[in-house]
Formats: C-alpha cells, sequence, structure tokens
C-alpha cells in the first residue's frame, strides 16, 4: 500500500506484509481482518479535528447518521463527537469519490447525489451496486487497514459528509471492528445467509443488537406485531402455539445457529407462535427496517423453508388430535 499517511500513522503491518494479509483474504474470499489487532492501535494519542458546524447542519447530520448501521456500536457521547467531526464535502457528476486500490483518507455518509460502485472482475471494471441518496461506504479500508475495496462514483451531484481516518480510527473502529468480529462465525454458521456476500454479512453484523433472557421469559407473544427477527447466539428457545382448539402446544426447539421471527416479517402477519427462553439464551436482533435493506438476497431461502413449517405443523396437530382421540 503507498502511503498517503505519515510515517508514524498506525500501520502495523510493513508494505509488504499488508499486501500479503489483503491477498490472502482476498482468497478466502473473507474481508473480516485477523491480522489487524485494534487494542495495539495507536491512533488513540492523535488529535481529533472538530469542525463547527449551524444548527440545521447539525440536525440533517444527525438524521443522516441515526441511519448508519456502523455507528450502532457507538455510545450518545461517541455520536456527538462523530458528528463534531464530520465535515460537508460536494462532488460533481463524474467524478470518482474513491478509486478502487488507493489508500484510504475518508469515510463517507452520503447527504444526497447517486453513487454507483465499481468492482475491478477479471481486469473489467464492473458495477456491483449504487447508492441512491442514502448509505455510506468507505469503511473497508480504514478498518482492515487495505487498498480501497471498490470504486464509488459520483453519477449525479451530489454531497457527503466526510470523516477522516484518524477520527473513524479513534472513535468508530474498535467497537464497529469487536462486534463485527464477534458475529462473524454466527452468521456463517446460518444456513439462510450463505448467499450473502462476506461484505453483506458485514453490513448485518454491524445492524444486530444482541438481548439475553432467562429461563422461561417470553421472547415475543403470539399475535404481537411483527417488529424484527432473531438469530440464536447462544442457547435454546422453544417455539409454542395455540392451535384453533385453544390447546397451547410445544412445536419444537431452536438452538444455537437458527432463527425465528422472520415469518411476520415475510408475509407482513401477526407473530404466528410464541417463543420463550430454554435456559439462559443469547439472541441477536435484527429490526425490520435493516431486514428490508439487507436480506433481500435471502427472500428466496427463507420463503422456501417456510414452506416446510405448514408441514411440521400438520403433522404435529395430527399427531396430538391422533393422541386426544385416543384419550
Ligand atoms: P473501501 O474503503 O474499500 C470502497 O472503499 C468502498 O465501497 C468500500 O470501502 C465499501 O464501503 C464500499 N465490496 C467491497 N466494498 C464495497 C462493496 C462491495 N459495496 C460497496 N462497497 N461489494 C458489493 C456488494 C453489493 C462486493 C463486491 C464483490
Amino acid at each position: 500500500m503507498k502511503g498517503n499517511h505519515s510515517e508514524d500513522d498506525d500501520d502495523i503491518l510493513s508494505d509488504e506484509e499488508q499486501q500479503a494479509a489483503y491477498h490472502a483474504r482476498a482468497r478466502r474470499k473473507s474481508v473480516f481482518a485477523e491480522a489487524y489487532n485494534p487494542e495495539e492501535d495507536e491512533d488513540d494519542d492523535k488529535q481529533v479535528i472538530l469542525h463547527p458546524k449551524t444548527d440545521v447542519q447539525r440536525r440533517t447530520l444527525n438524521a443522516a447518521v441515526a441511519n448508519i448501521l456502523l455507528f450502532r456500536s457507538l455510545d450518545q457521547e461517541q455520536k456527538t463527537e462523530v458528528i463534531d467531526a464530520m465535515f460537508e464535502k460536494g462532488v460533481k457528476a463524474g467524478e470518482n469519490v474513491i478509486t478502487q486500490g488507493a489508500d484510504g483518507d475518508n469515510f463517507y455518509i452520503i447527504e444526497s447525489g447517486f453513487f454507483g460502485i465499481y468492482v475491478e472482475i477479471d481486469g473489467a471494471n464492473k458495477q456491483v451496486g449504487s447508492y441512491d441518496n442514502t448509505g455510506s461506504f468507505g469503511e473497508l479500508a480504514l478498518m482492515y487497514n487495505m487498498p480501497r475495496a471498490a470504486t464509488i462514483k459520483a453519477v449525479t451531484d451530489g454531497v457527503l459528509w466526510a470523516m477522516d481516518r484518524t477520527t473513524f480510527r479513534r472513535i468508530v473502529l474498535k467497537s464497529a471492528f469487536q462486534k463485527r468480529k464477534m458475529y462473524e462465525t454466527l452468521l456463517e454458521s446460518v444456513h439462510i445467509l450463505k448467499s450473502l456476500s462476506s461484505y453483506e454479512r458485514m453490513n448485518l453484523a454491524d445492524a444486530l443488537i444482541s438481548k439475553t433472557f432467562e429461563n422461561g421469559q417470553t421472547i415475543m407473544r403470539q399475535g404481537d406485531n411483527a417488529d424484527g427477527m432473531y438469530f440464536v447466539e447462544d442457547g435454546e428457545v422453544i417455539v409454542r402455539m395455540t392451535g384453533d382448539d385453544d390447546v397451547d402446544r410445544e412445536i419444537k426447539v431452536i438452538s444455537k445457529g437458527g432463527y425465528f421471527g422472520e415469518l411476520g416479517l415475510l408475509n407482513q402477519q401477526l407473530r404466528a407462535a410464541s417463543i420463550l427462553a430454554k435456559g439462559k439464551v443469547k439472541v441477536a436482533f435484527l429490526d425490520k427496517q435493516a431486514f428490508e435493506r439487507l436480506l433481500g438476497p435471502c427472500m428466496d431461502v427463507m420463503k422456501e423453508r417456510t414452506e416446510d413449517y405448514q408441514e411440521e405443523l400438520e403433522k404435529i396437530f395430527q399427531s396430538t388430535a391422533a393422541i386426544s382421540n385416543t384419550h
């Protein structure tokens, strides 16, 4: 990586080591970094440059920041620091905001404008996505000390909020990095998420919120509104359902790596069952908005799997009906 940062910057690895680590990561198809240890980050000592803002700017920035998944791991004080440190940057249609392979200078939040995402695949520059007046980009190079993974080009004129590398690493890096690391193994083990790229899984990790429940506690109640879905991080949950006959039955147990609560979101319906903790359980919650934003590529697999529910249910209700008939 050619350096446009000063010698005493946070580079822990030599240029060659960083290149080697980058290519090894690319081969493993995973961009979750292991070589980098945020605990040894030297950026802590550096001064964050504050950019004064008008009340209007502060309000718009507050709204933009609220949607950034990467900032979910920050506390209120850190969010205020982030807002103080961001600066506005206008861009012209046709301008490359980020060029693949370059060093990472800033992280960006989109205030307005349409941006194309391009990645070089087999020597050709291919468009792999776009941002339409919302979103953020440029975190990878700053988080994992690697060259820019994609080119971001402004398709229209636009306005960005930028945060310099030092501020990003000092305020955002550690908590966001740890959160991505924490959910990496879990998300890799969930069957319905197999179609996500590692980049998409990292965005999903940013969005998750862990919650713990004690034995017997209700996590969701049949008939409630569906506000999100859950992945089981540790322990087990029991699915219970009250049928048309008003009998409450245990339907099944879901354990680590399993998930629940997706049905209500997929079908826009009330909770079809109650979920209770079986022993102490830790779950990761994904809210409805993030579900819709991030799980597009998994919708078909999830829907297919819900078709199995009906069969499972019919079997349970038939067998319990058979049992009650014999008594
Ligand atoms: P960066 O610092 O590497 C380019 O600078 C930014 O583009 C990158 O951070 C991300 O914020 C953003 N793969 C890698 N980077 C992406 C991707 C992406 N999309 C946006 N960025 N993929 C597209 C997934 C829809 C995977 C392509 C194979």
